[in-house]
């Protein structure tokens, strides 16, 4: 019998199982150490790595090997002959890993499935998964706080930045693990088999074109989103607003019984979530659904929270649904909203003065959700560029242009916003920062063109590696210029 068969539970036989971990980012580190803990034979090979990560596994007596390229990194894999390869998410699916492991007959896993498969190891928790384009972080914060609320033990884990094997580690372990999964988690997932996932519940909350350059087209980007459903055994919710989502729940494999809930701002049907009125209102879950609903919270009251945001509702209305799947009442879903942050750099002011707000949605890294933020302004001015991923923004420019006063182009590489600015709106006045001190220049430029009333917002539609470390990184840099520039502290 195959090494690799019946390794599905924590107190399966590891012990020496030879396992070649690609990556030491976040991912690769928490796949290794677990690994270390259950006894395998792990060498991990990496084209980089922090001097924390080196020296965590220097600690443990972790193999590692720095690799120069994907040739490397095969020839590694040769060498050390594994029964299983795990690679972490940013890894191209293109690797030459992925070539040779097929020839060679290894099967290829994501930590999310080594995850799955070793998920007993303190108590079993439900999984909720969520993907989409946008919103994923937001609702899978707020899904998880709205269970905690209810009394529940829950963690928001998975691309939010805390890798789903640190929380299956937990020595309390979870009543619920919220992950947020990305289309690069996603496509990894077996559907079926040993290793595929049969969460709870799962949402796609929209698909919009992102990520073409890893995926190869927007089809292969569609089909790994559409895997968050595959096996749900309670409730597939989809919006109405997006009927991408709703065809890729029709195409699902789901568990017998399991059940479809749209969500959305129309008045719900039996088995929907809706708006009726100026309330958000449950008709899934509550009792005797066909001749009652139930309010969940009035859209005044979240415009008081500062949540009454088209994409914030749709978000709420996808965390109330999933949260209410797995037995959150409603009343748990308002009184979670109360005491509930968004993180920063999502639509965020950093400053609001002489009559110009000035906002960081560094998180907008694709064009679908700089569209979202860039129909909350009146009047503005655009901060846009970055690493675009082989997307095209004619559509948000020929939308916002009427109410767009000026464009301050950021990214090493600017030919996107430069083509499609004179395509779409040549009178609109089009600046493209060459210096070092990128953010600096930009907030000063966007000052001089911004007027009494006017929104500068940061929203790039683009990821920001190839200035910045991150999307973090970015706005916080962003936030530092603008301080800087208003001669504001920067506390
Ligand atoms: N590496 C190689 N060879 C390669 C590519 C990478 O050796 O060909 C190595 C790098 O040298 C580095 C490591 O792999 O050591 C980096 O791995 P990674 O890019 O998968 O990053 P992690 O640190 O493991 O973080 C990943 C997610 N990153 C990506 O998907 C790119 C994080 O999402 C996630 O929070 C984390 O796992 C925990 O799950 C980030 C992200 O940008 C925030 N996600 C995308 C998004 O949200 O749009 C999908």
């Amino acid at each position: 019998m195959s090494r690799r068969a019946g390794l599905t539970s924590w107190h399966a036989d590891w012990k020496d199982l030879k396992v070649f971990v690609v990556g030491l980012g976040v991912t690769g580190f928490s796949v290794a150490d677990t690994l270390w803990e259950l006894g395998a034979n792990v060498l991990v090979a990496t084209e980089s790595a922090s001097e924390t990560h080196r020296a965590m596994l220097d600690a443990l007596g972790v193999t590692f090997t720095i690799v120069d390229d994907e040739n490397a990194t095969v020839v590694a894999s040769e060498e050390f002959a594994p029964d299983v390869v795990i690679v972490s998410p940013g890894l191209s699916p293109r690797h030459r890993i992925v070539e040779w492991a097929a020839k060679a007959g290894v099967p290829i896993w994501s930590d999310i499935e080594l995850a799955w498969r070793v998920r007993d190891k303190v108590k079993t928790a439900e999984w909720i998964l969520i993907t989409g384009t946008n919103g994923k972080t937001t609702t899978t914060q707020l899904t998880a706080h709205v269970l905690n609320t209810a009394g529940f033990r829950a963690a928001a884990v998975g691309n939010i930045g805390v890798p789903v094997l640190d929380a299956v580690r937990d020595p309390m372990g979870f009543d619920f693990l919220v992950v947020e999964i990305s289309s690069f988690q996603l496509h990894w997932l077996p559907g079926v088999g040993e290793g595929a996932l049969r969460p709870v519940s799962s949402v796609c909350l929209n698909v919009a074109d992102d990520h073409l350059d890893w995926h190869g087209t927007a089809e292969a980007y569609r089909a790994a989103k559409g895997a968050v459903y595959s096996n749900t055994q309670n409730a597939v919710l989809y919006s109405t607003v997006d009927p991408v989502t709703e065809a890729l729940v029709r195409d699902a494999n789901v568990a017998d019984g399991c059940e479809a809930i749209g969500f959305g701002f129309m008045v719900p049907d039996t088995g929907e979530l809706g708006t009726i009125e100026g309330l958000l209102v449950d008709r899934a879950f509550v009792p005797d659904r066909r001749n009652n609903a139930q309010e969940i919270v009035t859209v005044d009251h979240l415009a008081e929270l500062g949540f009454a945001t088209p994409h914030m509702i749709l978000n709420i209305l996808a965390a109330s649904g999933l949260a209410m799947s797995v037995g959150a009442s409603a009343e748990a879903v308002a009184a979670a909203l109360d005491s509930f942050e968004v993180d920063h750099h999502r639509c965020e002011t950093v400053a609001d003065f002489g009559g110009i707000r000035w906002v960081d949605d560094s998180k907008a890294t694709n064009a679908h959700a700089a569209n979202s933020s860039l129909r909350s302004f009146p009047s503005l001015v655009w901060i846009v560029g970055g690493l675009f991923k082989g997307t095209a923004i004619d559509e948000l420019v020929q939308a916002h242009a009427s109410r767009i006063r000026a464009v301050i182009a950021i990214g090493v590489d600017r030919d996107e916003p430069r083509r499609v600015m004179s395509e779409w709106a040549p009178d609109v006045p089009f600046v493209e920062i060459t210096g070092e001190n990128v953010m600096g220049e930009a907030v000063a430029a966007a000052a001089q063109f911004a007027v009494d009333g006017d929104t500068v917002l940061l929203a790039p539609a683009a990821a920001s590696m190839d200035q910045f470390t991150d999307y973090a990184d970015r706005g916080r840099q962003f936030a530092a210029a603008v301080k800087a520039h208003l001669g504001i502290d920067n506390e």
